[in-house]
């Protein structure tokens, strides 16, 4: 493990001051190699404090790469960006260079991607961030690893007081037609007649053969701290929902703990399923999914094994993989 990561863990396991010396002698390196790393951690924004007993975390550790990493209860190294043109992107250059385990996290992205090359909008103040792994599964259960995402989403932005659901299959979205106590309520009413205000986006790329992944990225976009007007229509923001910012370090804290738990086993994977359908306000409503073989229109019944929609039509049921889908009022 490298010095730094070895240092804010020991900041993390222990709220009084860690001594120099004993760091040096507990990770086995040298006393100018304790303080290079605190002065590494310093310039990437992590204020480390030094007081006469030793050195102590900030108390606010910052949306940063150390900020995040700090205390961070998942597998991954955290490679931070301010701005940059795609985290995905980067995330794929440090997959084609043979790493793993590695979260992509910036505050500004210049050239941001959806599915099917749309464009995404990610101004300064949000949360983007991707994540390269290389799960052991056969390619065939990857898009668990999208719902996984969505779920961890959902359940960040819960944790930070917003009420998020699940449209099939990627979009985290907050209020819908369905259960808005007041369709007058001009802030929370949907523009668009799409199930909700878009709070977040997941983009899944990956690379494997039939029966394996080789590598996996999934990128993940929350307008956290910014304001709607500057966003699409129909979006919307954590901080406009919460009518006060949101601790952006915590929030992809949590985000990265609750993805690698769902992820972490085959096993931990048999659970995104059940997950994903307790926080889905897609099951049950009447839909309609454009998909590459045209436009499937009926009752969302289920998600299957691996993240596919069921759809109940006229004409039976129907399995649906990939698709834009559009949640219709009952009228409709
Ligand atoms: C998505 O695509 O929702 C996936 C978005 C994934 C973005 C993340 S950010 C980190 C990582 N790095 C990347 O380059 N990408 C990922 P899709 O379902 O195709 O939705 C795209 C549509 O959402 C656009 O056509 C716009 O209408 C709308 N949109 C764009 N920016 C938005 C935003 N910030 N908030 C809400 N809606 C937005």
């Amino acid at each position: 493990m490298d010095t730094r990561r070895a240092l804010l863990d020991a900041l993390a396991a222990d709220d009084s001051p860690v001594s120099g010396p004993a760091l040096a002698e507990s990770l086995g390196v040298s006393r100018a190699a304790v303080w290079k790393a605190v002065e590494g951690l310093r310039e990437e924004g992590f204020a480390v404090e030094s007081t006469p007993e030793g050195y102590v975390a900030p108390d606010d550790p910052g949306y940063s790469g150390p900020g995040i990493a700090f205390g961070l209860d998942a597998p991954y190294s955290v490679e931070y960006r301010g701005r940059i043109g795609s985290t995905n992107e980067r995330a794929r250059e440090l997959a084609g260079d043979g790493k793993s385990d590695v979260a992509v996290v910036a505050d500004e992205q210049t050239g941001s991607r959806g599915r099917l090359d749309r464009e995404w909008v990610a101004p300064s103040g949000g949360v983007w961030l991707s994540v390269l792994t290389r799960p052991d599964v056969p390619t065939a259960r990857a898009p668990l690893f999208t719902l996984a995402a969505a779920v961890a989403t959902t359940d960040a932005a819960r944790h930070a007081g917003v009420d998020a659901r699940i449209k099939w299959p990627n979009d985290v979205l907050v209020g819908d037609e369905a259960d808005e106590a007041d369709e007058s309520d001009a802030d929370n009413a949907d523009p668009t007649g799409r199930g909700g205000r878009k709070l977040a986006g997941i983009l899944t790329e990956m690379e494997g053969e039939a029966d394996r992944v080789g590598w996996l990225v999934v990128g993940v976009g929350v307008n956290a701290n910014i304001d709607p007007e500057t966003l699409p229509a129909g979006a919307t923001s954590l901080s406009a929902q919460r009518g006060a910012p949101v601790d952006r370090r915590r929030f992809a804290a949590t985000l990265l703990e609750r993805y690698a738990e769902l992820t972490a086993s085959s096993g931990a994977l048999d659970g995104v399923l059940p997950a994903w359908r307790d926080r889905a306000s897609t099951l049950g409503r009447r839909v309609r999914v454009d998909t590459a073989d045209g436009v499937v229109e009926g009752t969302a019944v289920d998600v299957a094994e691996p993240g596919a929609l069921v759809v109940d039509t006229d004409e039976g049921r129907r399995r649906v993989h990939a698709g834009d889908c559009e949640h219709l009022r009952d009228a409709e």
